[in-house]
Formats: C-alpha cells, structure tokens, sequence
C-alpha cells in the first residue's frame, strides 16, 4: 500500500474517485471534452463539458419517476414515506402544535445552534432511545450529538470512525439500504457484507449471518438495523438478537446502529429499541443512528441524533469533542427548527403521550395493509405463498418480485416501487390495495 493512501483524508478522495468513476463507466468516447486549459474568449464549449449523467438515486428516483407519469392511476410505493388513508402526506397533530407554541415563543431566536446542535434535544433523544432509566446515561458514558437526520448521523458517525477507530471495515447486511454502501464509503471505511435474509425462505438466514460475523476478523464494525429491517422487513427474534450480541461481544465486533424506524415495527418506542438496549446493558460500546423522518413525520426537516455510548464518563467527553472537528467542515452546526419540535414534544408528558397514541396509528395502519394486501392476494387466487406480507415488519414488504416483473407493473398498472421489490405499505390504502393485487397477479401469472 502507498503510505499517502494511510491518511484518511486521502482515502476519502480515493473513494470519491471510485465512486464516480463507477457512474460514468457509460461516457462515450467520442465526447468531445473541453480542456480546461483552452480558455480562449467566445468558446462555446462549457468547461463542463466532460460531466457524463448521472443515473437516478435507486429509491429517490422512483419519485422522479412517478412525478412524470400522467395516469391517474399511478401509485408511488417506492420511498418510505407513510401517507394517510387518502394517500396523502400527514403532518402529525403534536407536529404541529410544537410548531404553534414556537411560532407563539418571542423570544426564540434564530441565531446559530452550537456545533452537535440543541442540548435537550440531545439528551431526550439519547432517553428515547437507551431507556430513561439507562445507566449509561447516568454515568454520563454517552456522547450525543444532533445531525442531519438518519443519513447525516450515519455519515458523522463513519467519518468518526474512519479517523479514529482502529479498524476500517464496517459489515453492513446483504441486502441493506441503499445508501449504506456510498454513506460509509465516502466516510472513508472499506464496506463488506454479512449474510442476512434467505430468498428461499423470505426470512432471515441466521446461519450464515452467525457464520459470516463469526470470520470477521476482531474489532470490525457492523451496521444492525435496530428494527423494521429495510429492505426485507425481516428482525430477528429477541433470542437471535442475544445471540449476535454474545457472539459479536466476544470478537470485540463494534456495533452501529441504524435505527430509522423506532415505533414504526410495533406500535411501540421501547418494544423498538429492544436490540439496542441490549447491547447498552452489557455495559459495551456502540454507536446509534437515530431519525425522526418517519417516527415523527419530520422527513425533510432534516432532524436525527448519533450517539456514541463510551466506557466512561471521560472517554465520551473527549469523543465528543472530536466529533465536533467531524461537523463544522462538514455543515458547521444543524438547523434548528426540527431539533426544536422533536425536543418541545418529547420534554412535555401530555405532548409525549400524543405522539406515542398517532405514531400508533400509523404503524396499526401499515400492519392493517399487510392484511389486506395479504387477502386481495388469497382472494384472487395469485399463485406463490405470499404469508411473508404479513409476517414482515415495519414500513417495507419485500415482495420477491423480480426486476422484470417490477418493470411491468410500472408500464402496465403505474405502480412504482424500488427494483429489488420492495413496496412501501405506508404508501398504500384501502383504496388502493385492490390495483396493487391486480398488479401483482397479472405479473407474477404473466412473467414467471
Ligand atoms: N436508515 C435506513 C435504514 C433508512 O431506511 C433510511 C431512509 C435512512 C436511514 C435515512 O433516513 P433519513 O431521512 O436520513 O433520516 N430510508 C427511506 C428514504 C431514503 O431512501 O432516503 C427509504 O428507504 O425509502
């Protein structure tokens, strides 16, 4: 290895250049590019010339997609993004009451947050996720800093890693959110993957899951979906979650995880962050991503939390303040409005309580599509054994629909979903469901 590609500045460079690099392997040879150095007045050439199209993010550009169709048929199940009954984007009451008093607060400012964001938004996001009575909390082992959403926690958090942690391998699982592999990527850590979800069985295969960390070489990262796994809807049982932790603790294997979805897999915030509280009640370390894009609804407000939970009081102290070197090159300090939302309704009992009873609806709603779906399936009689969308969790039904298949549902019945099929059931009603079974069953009896 050449010793300047040690530093990980220069490995982050090296990655950036792979990956676009990766995006322009379609650049036509024959482009006549413009040198940058022709420089001659009256050039009709942009010094741009050379900058091939990029495709589509794979989940975003659903959206994208679906904005340019014209049918009034068209069904968007791609992003993750829970709409009401009536397919409609909902901004939750408590939201918007929080919004209220603040706007009614004279004496609320504007001026700049300090770099890792609003302090009580800091430590009610750390409660809500490691439990109020967390004794990692109280002994002040917990460094918390408020980022820009999930994504922007995941980055920070990476970044950490990649200049500070010993090890530069973070095992994310196969299959995962997209954007795992370019977040961490261009934080500057090498990506591999574990073993996680079984076609065959459309459940989780903990054998090779168990295997595949049980080779990793001691200290490397692993990225766990705290719950509601994205895409395939597959957790393991609590059993299974012990098990991981027994084994990834006696390899030393550092735990970060991606907790996207707390309250959106059972209704319920602590019967959520189960998996991560186990792992803080071994008195271990670990790092946890959290966001309030779905749980809270406040999906471009921008608002999410990282947490790094340290073995003492003055090792988090000093992460943290190495955390700050991370954040003011990258957006120098987070905005405010989102941060001051979530804290105004989770400090507030009755306001807490509020959110707790319409995040509960939300997920009872998407587990009451599954059940529709589930029978609109058995009704028509649609060949395949399709149990596992109703035994999924969280926002995501990983259909086992191939790319093909995906392809004809989206020119044929203007049904979007990511290619892998992956169908957001927030994104689907009572009124919908019967288009999506017809869908499903015309290409899964048309294209095997
Ligand atoms: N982690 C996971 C597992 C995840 O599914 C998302 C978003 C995020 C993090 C980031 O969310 P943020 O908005 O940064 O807090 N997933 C949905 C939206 C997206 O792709 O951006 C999705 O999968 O549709």
């Amino acid at each position: 290895m050449h010793s300047w590609a040690a530093s990980p500045a220069d490995r982050r460079l090296s990655a950036l250049i792979r990956h676009l690099e990766g995006s322009s392997n379609s650049m036509d040879s024959d482009t006549i590019t413009a040198s940058p150095t022709s420089g001659f007045s009256g050039s009709r050439n942009s010094v741009f010339e050379h900058v091939v199209r990029a495709p589509e993010d794979p989940i975003l550009g659903v959206t994208v997609a679906y904005n340019k169709d014209t049918s009034p048929l068209k069904l968007n199940l791609g992003v993750g993004a829970y709409r009401t009954e009536e397919g409609k984007p909902l901004v939750l009451n408590v939201v918007r009451r929080a919004e209220q008093m603040l706007v009614n607060n004279s004496s609320r400012v504007k001026e700049y947050l300090p770099i890792v964001g609003l302090a009580d938004f800091n430590k009610l996001s750390a409660k809500l996720i490691l439990g109020a009575d967390s004794p990692a909390i109280q002994e002040n082992r917990v460094t918390t800093v408020q980022c820009l959403s999930g994504t922007g926690s995941l980055r920070v958090g990476g970044e950490f890693l990649a200049r500070h942690y010993h090890q530069r391998t973070i095992y994310i699982p196969q299959p995962t959110w997209g954007n795992h592999p370019k977040v961490f990527t261009l934080a500057g850590l090498s990506v591999k993957t574990f073993r996680y979800y079984d076609p065959v069985t459309r459940g989780l295969d903990f054998q090779g899951l168990l295997e595949d960390l049980g080779s990793a070489p001691s200290g490397e990262i692993v990225l766990l979906h705290a719950c509601a796994h994205n895409p395939t809807g597959v957790d393991p049982t609590p059993q299974q979650w012990e098990q991981i932790r027994q084994l990834m603790r006696s390899k030393a294997l550092l735990p970060f995880f991606d907790s996207a979805y707390q309250g959106f897999a059972s209704g319920n915030l602590d019967a959520d962050a189960h998996s991560v509280r186990l792992f803080v009640a071994d008195g271990g370390e670990c790092l946890v991503a959290q966001s309030y894009a779905k749980n809270m609804g406040l999906y471009g407000e921008r608002v999410g939390a990282l947490s790094i939970v340290c073995k003492s009081a003055d090792v988090a102290s000093r992460v943290e303040s190495q955390l700050k070197l991370v954040i003011r090159p990258m957006y120098s300090n987070p905005p405010i409005h989102g941060a001051s939302i979530v804290a105004t309704i989770l400090k507030d009992r009755n306001m807490y309580q509020e959110w707790t009873i319409e995040l509960k609806a939300m997920a009872d709603r998407i587990i009451n599509m599954r059940q529709q779906l589930f029978d609109a399936l058995r009704s028509r009689g649609t060949p395949g054994d399709w149990s596992h969308i109703i035994k999924q969790i969280g926002m995501f039904t990983f259909t086992g629909l191939n790319s093909e298949q995906v392809a004809f549902m989206r020119k044929e019945y203007h049904i979007y979903m990511t290619s892998d099929g992956r169908i957001s059931m927030a994104g689907l009603s009572s009124r919908t469901v019967p288009h999506l079974a017809d869908a499903i069953h015309a290409a899964v009896t048309r294209l095997v």
